[in-house]
């Protein structure tokens, strides 16, 4: 049982409570600690063990006692009493978009509904129109919310979460018996926003002992294949990973090979066969027979006539004739980034205090670092009002006194967009900070018209200078609202507004194809982690990663810019 496994079973009775009716408080009071521990992670166990579990914000006494119950035991009685009250579908019927706990147990007893299939046949056939608040426009938008469920349960994980699992098999396998070395190859070296399974590939001159290392590794719960240079295993989790070995002489042709994309190696075949050469993970072979080996991978693509390609663009999206052309892009690197443009603090729903936040920016290195909490619009997140923000101003003039040799640390704001399209704070507030971030975090699901009304206000709005994850999409959870990209793009463009790439591994939005053609239409964008700790800060990773599948250059990006620079252009832009 993890701690992970601890949230969800907080949300789960939560929901269960709600379906049956209980009073809000009580739900309410599961849905904040569950919160808490998603928030927490891992760090739970530390607290239990001190025995302070009462002190996180949203535990009392008797959901300290679960909590202990659960980590002492693995299993919750009173979860479990719930559990057998309301029928389990349910909780899946509650996964589908735009359907709450009020309403699934309106589908339960007045309609018998306990299961999505349940669900499904009752709005193909016009039964759930009969009921209060539904029409045969809920039950459509119902029938697309199961399908678009159905797609995200395919499996494919996020990111970060393949990127974590990836991070700690290489470690075991790069102590391995027999492994010279091993790295990440597929998709997850592609930097793709979801993905399907691990490709590793490991180096070794004795593929037997390799192999025995590798499946020695404690997270293996089942192995599905064993070939000669491909092992497919399941870990913990259910996450699939295929472990490639190959002879180090080898391994550029097998990590390129390994890397794909499949339509991008599709390509390089044949280019390599118009030169007499097969091309496999094995390396070249001449028509005569002879061998040519890559023991890097840039002798792959220069056997070709080609120079090395980054492997965030190979998805056969022209990067080969880019390549040819001598077009590749400059890609933003990590290192490029000097400073954050948002970050939150305690001051809104931020986890740590702006001293906090920036003494790890100070450690990273950052140039610069700007507090953007919410505006007051937002309630759930404790958005900031006219006097909050004064007052911040001095906390942040105090911590600057104090880290005199950390990030310049600016006052910012996470503005919300509100539903008519006008902003949470007058001009003249807004006029008072040192960066304004607008972003919609509320009413998603209105009509395009009114979308693109309220993004392009905020867009032309000359206080405005980024507009943070434009789609509000949340990967595998919600879809993006409904908004014509590429008028909002033009329209940034045009008024010098920056767009973020929200690096949050749920958001990264832009996502990579909406990136480039900002770059293509001239927007300038920012590579932001919306910090709410100060470990966020390491989501940049994924920004960058989606950047770069967006062929974005370092000077298209704000956040590379010097200090100075970023200052001439925040007050130029006013
Ligand atoms: P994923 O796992 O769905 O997120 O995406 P990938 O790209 O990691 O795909 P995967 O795991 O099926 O295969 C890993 C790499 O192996 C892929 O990027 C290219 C190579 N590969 C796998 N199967 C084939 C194939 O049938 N033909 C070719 N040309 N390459 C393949
Ligand atoms: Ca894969
Ligand atoms: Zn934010």
């Amino acid at each position: 049982m993890s701690e992970r496994d601890l949230a969800d079973t907080f949300e789960a009775i939560a929901n269960l409570l709600e379906i049956k009716g209980e009073p809000a408080y009580r739900v309410m009071a599961y849905r904040r600690a569950s919160e808490t521990l998603r928030g927490l992670g891992p760090e739970v166990r530390d607290i239990w063990e001190r025995g302070e579990l009462q002190a996180l914000p949203g535990v009392g006494k008797a959901i300290a006692e679960k909590i202990d119950e659960f980590l002492r035991t693995g299993r919750l009685a009173f979860y479990e009493k719930l559990a057998a009250e309301v029928p389990a579908g349910l909780l899946d019927v509650l996964k589908v978009e735009g359907i709450g706990p009020k309403r699934a147990a309106q589908f339960w007893q007045e309609l018998g509904i306990t299961s999505l299939d349940a669900l499904e046949q009752a709005a193909q056939s016009g039964q759930l129109r009969s009921l209060s608040g539904m029409g045969p426009r809920s039950e459509a938008k119902i029938l697309a919310g199961i399908e678009a469920l159905r797609g995200r349960e395919t499996g494919r994980i996020l990111l970060s979460q393949a990127w974590e699992s990836a991070q700690a098999m290489l470690k075991y396998l790069k102590r391995g018996d027999g492994i010279l070395h091993a790295d990440v190859a597929g998709s997850l070296r592609r930097g793709r926003e979801t993905i399907g399974d691990l490709d590793l590939l490991v180096a070794s001159d004795s593929p037997s002992k390799a192999l025995e290392a590798v499946l020695g590794y404690g997270r293996i719960t089942r192995v599905l294949a064993r070939g000669e240079t491909k092992t497919s295993l399941e870990l913990q989790g259910g996450l699939r990973a295929q472990i490639w070995i190959h002879p180090p002489a080898r391994w550029g042709s097998a990590m390129q090979y390994a890397t794909g994309s499949q339509a991008h190696n599709v390509r390089l075949r044949e280019l390599a066969l118009v030169q007499g050469l097969s091309l496999s993970e094995h390396g070249f072979r001449r028509i005569d027979g002879g061998e040519i080996l890559c023991r890097e991978e840039a002798k792959v693509y220069e056997t070709l006539g080609l120079p090395w390609i980054p492997p965030e663009l190979r998805e056969d999206r022209g990067e080969i004739q880019a390549a040819k052309e001598g077009r590749l892009p400059e890609l933003v690197e990590i290192t490029d980034l000097r400073g954050e443009l948002h970050a939150h603090s305690t001051w809104s729903d931020g986890k740590a205090s702006i001293l906090e936040m920036a003494q790890v920016a100070m450690d990273m290195g950052m140039e610069y670092l700007v507090i953007s909490d919410h505006s007051k619009g937002l309630g759930i997140a404790g958005g900031l009002n006219v006097e909050d923000l004064r007052r911040q101003r001095e906390e942040i003039e105090a911590v600057q006194a104090r880290l005199s040799r950390g990030p310049r640390i600016l006052q910012g704001i996470e503005v919300e967009i509100l539903a008519d399209g006008s902003l949470d704070f007058p001009d003249e507030v807004l006029a008072g900070l040192d960066l304004v971030i607008a972003s919609l975090h509320s009413s998603l699901k209105q009509e395009r018209g009114r979308i693109m009304h309220r993004i392009l206000r905020a867009i032309e709005n000359p206080h405005v200078d980024i507009i943070g994850h434009l789609t509000g999409r949340l990967i595998n959870r919600r879809d993006p609202a409904d908004l014509d990209v590429e008028q909002a793009l033009r329209a940034a463009a045009m008024h010098g507004t920056a767009l973020e790439i929200n690096a949050h591994p749920d958001r990264l939005d832009l996502k990579d194809a909406h990136a480039r053609r900002a770059v293509e239409l001239g927007c300038l964008l920012a590579i932001n982690t919306d910090a709410h700790h100060p470990e966020h800060f390491g989501y940049q990773r994924f920004g960058v990663m989606t950047a770069r599948r967006g062929w974005v250059p370092a000077q298209a990006v704000l956040n590379t810019w010097s200090l100075e620079k970023l200052l001439e252009w925040l007050h130029n832009l006013r």
